[in-house]
């Protein structure tokens, strides 16, 4: 060792530490460019001078402090991650790759590439709107929403402003910046003018928020004469010449890779991607993660650090995926390396709800009364929910969230169903007196209620098995939470594990993720400001808003053929189950019966399929029967 050894070693050591704290406000200073990075429009933006910006404006503040911690925790989680991949990459992983590949060919069986879907989402919506009545404002950088940016026109893009921001911090990249308060009726009008529209192409099209829809335009096309391309600048027109905003929309063979195009030529813009298996593969090979609705912050950045920047690096660390993020997460990646998605589209309101809740944001809140009172509110506000919605529910969850972040949620399994507010109330005021008994002196920033285990109150209806539904769960049989589940296990069928896809986990989980990020840009915009009563009803209205459920309007141009008969049904002869009495429904459940048992054949007869075939069946997701039976629900709807 030379003399100035010691030293050397010191060096490297400041320089190391250095490093890694340059590192880890790298990472942070990405974290702090929020849930809304990938909104159109930023292509020109130098995302690095933003992040500076937004770094040096929230320093210091309890919202920085807490972005921080979560930093770390993140960056600690990778450190794990990688270490296991580190380990992984010493054993042999032949299984595991043999299984992924099998994987793979079992989702290519169930490749369809026969439907057209669309997204459309309309451009900077309540910025639109609001320009239809202050013209003026349509060529200045223009937000709405006060604390909170809900969205801005596309000249305040392209200083960097975005949804979910702190309006101070928009300021401060475009100190031009015109913010107009929310008017939700406006929104709610303009967005049901547009979904009048949709009705007449697809009338069983799928809201997604308030200006998004899903639609399956394949019949349009074959009773119009008419390619998707043509279809959808029609339809963009009569929107545009109707209601006087625009739209973008992309066309693909599934709903993952419609909604990923409907963003490339925004605004007032329209992307297809082919329904051809190379061109959907060339299309996600380059595709970054995060541009996938499920892949959130945080997702995207595990993703990272293993090597998975685009949708194509996805297939070589297939081995590792399921080990290191779970099965779940594994199937999601292979369906997203692919390009696989759903193609069943239907009304929202057909969803079978899984729970039903509420939650409020509010400034750092003790003391018995005023925690008493805002749960009072907050069960007030659940029963609208479940009223509207026609739930009950036998478990209750109370979710807090400290004044120092951290978020808690306890549940209690309900003596019979509930859905009025004393009730709620009553069930959940010991859980949260447990918690004060707990946490002396609690302070809070967040209440939320959430009934799951739900029980419908709607009426008995016909299930996609023929199995014929009567409001299914006895109210004393807290096993069977959904009318979907109990068409299952009564059905007793191996194909009926159908009704997870993970596509549907992954994306509620990045919308709960948008949703946190953006409750926490509210508080950050609060720190400094005592939040009006206004404020607080505004916001709390604003997260819940663009997710209800309207149903979807009767269509204009042309009378459809009514699908099903009232109550006559005919029995299948491969299957047995009594279907609709119609004859182009009932050729079509005979075909995907006759199709399913061809595919099964098939599935058989690739060597070495026939054991992972048993085994599939048994796992809740994205099979070939899983994808088969869904599209049994487009012909039934
Ligand atoms: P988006 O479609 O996400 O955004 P946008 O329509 O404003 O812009 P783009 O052209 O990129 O589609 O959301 C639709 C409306 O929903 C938006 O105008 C405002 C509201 N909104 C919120 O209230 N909170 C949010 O976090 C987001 C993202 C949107
Ligand atoms: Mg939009």
């Amino acid at each position: 060792m030379t003399s100035d050894g010691p030293l050397a070693a010191k060096e490297i050591q400041h320089v190391a530490a250095v490093s890694a704290e340059v590192a880890e406000h790298e990472t942070l200073k990405y974290h702090l460019l929020g849930p809304s990075l990938t909104k159109a429009g930023q292509d020109s933006v130098d995302q690095q001078k933003v992040s500076e910006i937004i770094y040096n404006a929230s320093k210091g503040s309890k919202y920085f402090n807490n972005e921080e911690v979560k930093d770390k925790n993140l960056t600690q989680k990778i450190d794990r991650i990688l270490s296991r991949k580190r380990q992984l990459e010493r054993i042999d992983l032949a299984s595991d790759l043999r299984r992924a590949d099998e994987y793979i060919a079992e989702l290519e069986l169930s490749r369809d590439l026969s439907q057209t879907v669309v997204h459309i989402d309309c451009d900077a919506f309540y910025a639109a709107v609001e320009e239809l009545d202050r013209p003026d404002l349509k060529n200045v950088p223009m937000a709405v929403g006060n604390g909170v940016l809900t969205t801005c026109n596309y000249h305040a893009r392209k200083f960097g402003c975005r949804s979910g921001m702190a309006g101070f911090v928009a300021m401060k990249l475009c100190p031009t910046l015109i913010c107009l308060p929310l008017n939700f009726a406006k929104y709610t009008a303009k967005a049901q003018e547009v979904r009048e529209i949709l009705a007449d192409y697809d009338p069983r099209f799928e809201s997604a928020s308030i200006d998004e829809a899903y639609m399956n335009i394949t019949q349009y096309c074959e009773d119009n004469h008419m390619s998707p391309e043509d279809v959808v600048t029609q339809l963009r027109k009569e929107v545009a010449e109707k209601t006087k905003i625009t739209i973008s929309a992309g066309i693909a063979a599934n709903a993952k890779i419609a909604k990923i195009a409907s963003n490339r030529n925004k605004p007032n813009g329209q992307f297809r991607v082919a329904n051809d298996r190379t061109t959907i593969l060339a299309f996600m090979r380059d595709l970054p993660t995060r541009k996938v609705n499920g892949v959130g912050r945080v997702f995207e950045r595990e993703l990272d650090a293993i090597g998975v920047k685009t949708c194509g690096d996805i297939y070589s660390q297939r081995a590792y995926l399921s080990k290191l993020f779970g099965e779940k997460a594994f199937q999601f990646l292979m369906q997203c390396y692919l390009g696989l998605g759903r193609t069943r589209i239907q009304p929202a309101e057909e969803y079978e709800r899984k729970s039903v809740g509420t939650e409020t944001t509010f400034r750092d809140m003790s003391g018995r009364t005023e925690l008493r009172e805002k749960l009072r509110w907050v069960a007030e506000e659940l029963e609208k929910d479940l009223a509207r919605t026609q739930f009950k529910g036998r478990t209750l969850v109370l979710k807090v969230k400290l004044h120092t972040y951290e978020v808690l949620t306890r549940q209690v399994v309900l003596p019979k169903a509930v859905h009025m507010a004393d009730d709620l109330y009553n069930f959940a005021l010991p859980i949260m007196s447990k918690l004060e008994r707990e946490i002396p002196g609690m302070k809070l920033r967040l209440m939320g209620l959430r009934c799951t285990h739900l029980v419908s109150m709607k009426k008995s209806g016909i299930d996609f098995f023929g199995l014929r539904r009567q409001n299914p769960f006895p109210e004393g049989d807290p096993q069977h939470s959904s009318p979907r589940r109990t068409a299952s296990t009564a059905a007793a069928n191996e194909d009926v594990e159908w009704e997870v896809w993970p596509e549907e986990e992954f994306e509620a989980a990045a919308r709960q993720e948008r949703q946190d990020e953006m409750n926490e840009m509210e508080l950050l915009s609060q720190e400094d400001q005592v939040p009006s009563p206004n404020d607080l009803e505004e916001a709390n209205r604003r997260h819940k808003h663009g997710r209800e459920i309207l149903p979807n309007p009767s269509p204009k141009k042309e009378v459809k053929p009514k699908v099903e008969a009232e109550e006559e049904f005919w029995d299948c002869p491969i299957c047995a189950r009594p279907q609709a009495a119609d004859d182009k429904a009932f050729n079509a459940h005979i075909d995907f019966c006759l199709s399913k048992r061809t595919i099964k054949e098939a599935v058989k007869e690739v060597p070495g399929m026939g054991e992972r075939v048993t085994l599939t069946r048994k796992r809740k997701a994205g099979t070939a029967s899983g994808e088969l039976d869904r599209r049994k629900r487009l012909f039934f709807g």
